[in-house]
């Protein structure tokens, strides 16, 4: 590569558990390294209910949080720190819309097209801003660094 070790990113990627109760992990995986990717750091944990709540805080008080926490505790998740260019963009458009059926109608390659099932269980997890990638990596990884490496201004 000519960019050599700048302009990287970090995102947290999370098998959830249907995922992994659907022996997608190594399909999943795959998509990953295909993709450009770099696997930085991985663990296989089962949330309580307390730590999945809060992983999704900011869906506290949505009609669908109970029935969400439930989901992530019903078996262990695969958490991953996936490292690329652009990384938190390109690995949400690599899973696809929240909605696993409207993954599969438009955007068929995506990985919730390929393992999920509905807007709920949707098989994988994305961080969505530079702030909530930060926060979901030490979530799952204390010792991690919390900042992406900083761009250099060319
Ligand atoms: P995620 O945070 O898991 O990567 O998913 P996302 O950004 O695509 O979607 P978000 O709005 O953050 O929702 C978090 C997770 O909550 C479940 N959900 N259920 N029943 C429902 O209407 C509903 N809506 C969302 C999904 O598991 C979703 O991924
Ligand atoms: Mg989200």
């Amino acid at each position: 590569r000519i960019c050599g070790a700048v302009d990287r990113e970090r995102t947290l990627a999370m098998i959830k558990p249907d995922g992994l109760s659907g022996n997608y992990t190594d399909k999943i995986k795959e998509a990953i390294l295909e993709s450009g990717f770099d696997i930085v750091q991985e663990t296989v944990v089962l949330l309580d209910a307390e730590r999945a709540s809060l992983f999704y805080a900011e869906h506290a008080e949505r009609s669908f949080f109970d029935s969400l926490v439930k989901y992530m505790t019903s078996g262990p998740v695969h958490a991953m720190v996936l490292e690329r260019h652009d990384a938190i963009t390109h690995w949400r458009a690599l899973i696809g819309p929240t909605d696993a059926r409207k993954a599969k109608a438009s955007h068929p390659n995506s990985i919730r097209a390929m393992c999920g099932l509905d807007s709920e269980k949707n098989c994988v997890h994305g961080s969505d801003s530079l702030q909530s990638a930060a926060r979901e990596i030490s979530f799952f990884f204390r010792d991690a660094k919390s900042e992406t490496v900083e761009h250099d201004e060319l």
